[in-house]
């Protein structure tokens, strides 16, 4: 009798930075390339990957909603629990590519940097909602924010989070590169600042080399 072939792995590849840094549109590029190359590819965002994740999101991003910081940490981590056993899980035990627009990094960066609330508590938190999944890669977009924020701002009007001050903005960027400091294996830098085509060739090519799946 011959043993059971092992479960398919997918790969669990997470885009994260500032506000308009372009995650959404070299997620689109990266998840086009990679079709190319026939490779299952599957997109998804936190918050807002899942139905009860929308309803998450719409609170969140409610310029009228008056959060106290632990609540949006709470909500933050409500979303990520849902996505990650909805989702997350799901899709890697399929085989398939998925490409995340934001995850538990984003936590550290906003909530604990941008927040200042407890770094190991946010931490902490971020185990508890994943379950202890983390990313096989992590892409990130690192660009100013002034020029993130106005990127932003052309496209749409400013949600609750991109009404924080400059400031904020600052202590998030120190966040998501102190976390690329801390987390060399995982975390790739990308300047952001090129245009979208310079930006995708080089997410291609990370991907391409730390993932081996160029064929
Ligand atoms: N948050 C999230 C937390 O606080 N904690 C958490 O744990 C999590 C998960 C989510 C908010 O929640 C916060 C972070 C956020 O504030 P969101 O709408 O998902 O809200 O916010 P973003 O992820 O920031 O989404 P954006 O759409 O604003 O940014 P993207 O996806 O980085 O940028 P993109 O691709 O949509 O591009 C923005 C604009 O810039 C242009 C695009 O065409 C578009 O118009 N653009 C470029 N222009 C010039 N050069 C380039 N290279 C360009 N790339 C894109």
């Amino acid at each position: 009798m011959t043993a059971a072939s092992p479960a398919p792995r997918g790969w669990f590849i997470t885009f994260e930075g500032a506000e308009g840094a372009g995650k959404s549109t070299q997620i689109d590029m990266l998840a086009r390339s990679l079709r190319a190359r026939g490779h299952v590819v599957q997109t998804s965002r936190e918050p807002g990957g899942t139905a009860a994740g929308i309803k998450i999101r719409t609170l969140l991003l409610d310029p009228q909603a008056r959060l106290v910081p632990r609540s949006e940490l709470l909500l933050y981590a409500a979303d990520r629990a849902q996505h990650v056993d909805e989702i997350v899980r799901p899709a890697l035990a399929s085989g398939c590519v998925l490409l995340c627009d934001r995850h538990a990094d984003s936590l550290v960066a906003y909530q604990a940097y941008g927040r200042g609330i407890d770094l190991q508590l946010v931490e902490d938190l971020n185990r508890i909602a994943t379950a202890g999944l983390v990313p096989d890669l992590t892409l990130l977009l690192d660009l100013e924010p002034e020029v993130g924020l106005a990127r932003a701002a052309q496209r749409s009007t400013a949600d609750r989070l991109e009404r924080e001050d400059l400031a904020f903005h600052r202590r998030v960027r120190e966040g998501f590169l102190a976390i690329a400091r801390a987390r060399p294996e995982r975390v790739h830098l990308v300047p952001a600042a090129a245009g979208v085509e310079a930006v995708h060739r080089q997410v291609l090519a990370v991907v391409e080399k730390r993932l081996d799946i160029s064929s």
